[in-house]
């Protein structure tokens, strides 16, 4: 691969027809948007449909991306002038070249060239992928105002960490300048998003000084939106290929499924690109959608991650080829239908989804959704299940897959080996149950721990008592056997 020529500008016209690129003036696209979390999700989506809107001939949005922590993709995109290769990979590859990032920036190397480019004024949407944990908040949607970060950047106004620090600094000196506040739009798998995010400003905004916190409150738009796209981590054999296809070196290209949906919230104070004409929904209320993607598509996700991993799978595909985890799946599934808002017509939604899990070719790691787990649970899972108890409806598949989750943090598989689990948040409560924790003792004890389980379980006596019975049979007799006779009951 380090024999071809790299992936740029000047090398574009070197790639087959058959592979789509920018035809547009990158020269003349100006930065509508900054984004921050550069990661793999945000240049596979938001960054494509950016891409569209350039190629329509909307200059106006091109995307200054900014990575919160790590120099990596700034490192690899910079000598490519931000240009990379999504890969869709299915029965087929199609390979595509997005030209929407022109610059990235490095929030720790200077964080004063961030804010200067959310504070210009052709910056219009100020959007964010920083995943659930990035958002300072806890289950009850209050700011984690002890978080080293937070406190650091309520005192550190010029040189913030968080990105909460960073769009509250820039909406200050928008204010101070006289400049109309940019939308802040979160495109993180969390429900209502937009609210979330609009809390979690406002509240940040008011540690610093009440006005400002009015300010935000009031003048500040944050539209919630549903966004979905499988986007597995690309590895070095997947850049040895793509680029091997492509004919050029591209040191950081993005792979994912066909597949592609965002849901928006038409809620935009300083204008949007015409997302519609490449299929982006915009609409009033994103919550059922949301709702049905949280639920059913990340809800199984997380699921046969702990599921899949307990019984030695490693990909989402593998765990939906063994035949009890697939079964478990479509249970779970109609049990949590109810849940569902009713207009949404679920069993064609999950069809959907066993097409899209049983894809092969996107190799996606059981380890890469099971990291942060303590961050998603509590939306994807135990939301649903709050919706159950209230309905007097049945739950045994969903505190299955609750006790699957509490044993797979044990750290230990049905065979013995290692299971590692990577959860900073979980890791920092240093008491947390172990494999040698009683059962019922354990159960006690995740019930107890607010950030993922509010206060409202732990007073159910008879849940617990449910839920350890399950967490002890899986300890001692596998997933697999007690989901097969949970599935024969
Ligand atoms: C996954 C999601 O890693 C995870 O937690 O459930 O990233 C999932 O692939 C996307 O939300 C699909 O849109």
């Amino acid at each position: 691969m380090t024999d071809l020529t790299r992936l740029s500008d000047a090398t574009l016209g070197q790639l087959g027809p058959n592979i789509r690129r920018p035809d547009y003036d990158r020269a003349g696209v100006t930065a509508g948007m900054v984004h921050l979390g550069v990661g793999a999700f945000h240049r596979a989506h938001q960054a494509v449909f950016a891409d569209d809107a350039l190629a329509a001939g909307d200059r106006g949005w091109g995307i200054t991306a900014a990575s919160l922590r790590s120099a990596d993709t700034r490192d690899a995109l910079a000598p490519q002038d931000g240009l990379y290769t999504l890969a869709l990979r299915s029965d087929v590859e199609e390979l595509r070249v997005v030209g929407a990032i022109g610059r990235v920036l490095v929030a720790p190397e200077n964080p004063g060239a961030l804010l200067d480019a959310m504070t210009a004024a052709t910056t219009r949407i100020v959007s964010l992928t920083i995943t659930e944990k990035g958002y300072g908040v806890d289950a009850a949607g209050e700011l984690r105002q002890g978080d080293a970060d937070i406190a650091h950047d309520l005192a550190n106004w010029a040189a913030p960490r968080t990105a909460l620090g960073f769009v509250v600094e820039a909406l200050a000196r928008r204010r101070a300048a006289g400049l109309a506040p940019f939308t802040v739009l979160s495109c993180d798998n969390l429900s209502h998003n937009g609210r979330v995010l609009h809390g979690a400003l406002t509240a940040f905004a008011r540690a610093r000084e009440a006005g400002l916190g009015d300010y935000v409150e009031a003048e500040v738009a944050c539209p919630s939106c549903m966004v979905d796209r499988i986007v597995p981590a690309t590895t070095d054999a997947d850049r040895a290929a793509i680029s091997a296809s492509l004919g050029l070196r591209d040191a950081w290209p993005v792979l994912g499924e066909p597949f592609c949906q965002w849901v928006i919230e038409d809620r935009f104070t300083l204008g949007r690109p015409e997302w519609e004409r490449s299929g982006v929904e915009l609409t009033r209320d994103v919550a059922p959608f949301e709702a049905m993607k949280l639920r059913l598509l990340n809800g199984a996700h997380s699921t046969l991650a702990a599921m899949g991993r307990l019984a030695g799978h490693a990909t989402v595909a593998a765990a939906m080829a063994d035949p009890v985890l697939r079964g478990f799946v479509r249970a779970y599934w109609d049990q949590i239908e109810p849940t569902v808002p009713a207009h949404i017509n679920v069993p064609a939604y999950t069809a959907r989804l066993v097409l899209r899990f049983d894809n092969v070719a996107l190799q996606h790691k059981l380890a890469q959704i099971a990291t942060d787990a303590s961050q998603k649970v509590p939306q994807r899972i135990l939301a649903p299940l709050r919706d159950l108890r209230a309905l007097r409806a049945p739950q045994g598949a969903v505190v299955l897959a609750i006790a699957a989750w509490m044993r797979s943090c044990e750290g230990v598989d049905d065979a013995g080996h290692a299971m590692p689990m990577t959860d900073p948040v979980l890791a920092a409560w240093a008491a947390r149950p172990t494999a040698v924790t009683p059962a019922d003792e354990a159960v006690r004890q995740w019930l107890g721990y607010g950030p993922v389980f509010g206060t409202d379980l732990v007073q159910d006596g008879a849940f617990a008592a449910e839920l350890s019975r399950v967490l002890a049979a899986l300890r001692n007799r596998g997933v697999r056997a007690v989901v097969s006779d949970w599935l024969r009951r």
